[in-house]
């Protein structure tokens, strides 16, 4: 699997980490999911890289960032590739100084 800018720490049929997958989705884009181990006291992986074990847990290469809880994380998204953000996505998923169709 290739690696991306950003990962996603995440368990299965976790609604937060739902909640933050929705939303990279959203601006369409590409992430490495790191599933944890479903105890606990054995996430520590996730724990190394962020201090804590719950998830979600995101790391994003391109901002330098490491952040947990969902609704921080999803907020963290909005302001870096939604609408005005540094990395702004277009519906394509590309960033809007990039995609085609614009004026020259
Ligand atoms: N407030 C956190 C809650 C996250 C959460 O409770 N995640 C669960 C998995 S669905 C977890 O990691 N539980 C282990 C723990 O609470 O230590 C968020 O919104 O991200």
């Amino acid at each position: 699997m290739a690696d991306h800018a950003i990962t996603l720490y995440r368990l299965q049929a976790c609604p937060f980490c739902e909640r933050v997958v929705r939303r990279l989705q959203e601006y369409g884009l590409e992430y490495t999911s790191r599933f944890v181990e479903p105890l606990h006291s054995r996430r520590t992986a996730v724990k190394r890289e962020s201090g804590v074990r719950t998830v979600p847990v995101i790391i994003d290469e391109r901002t330098g960032i490491t952040m947990a809880e969902s609704a921080n994380i999803v907020r963290y998204l909005d302001s870096t590739y939604g609408p005005g953000g540094e990395y702004e996505q277009e519906a394509d998923g590309m960033p809007a100084d990039i995609a085609p169709g614009g004026d020259a």
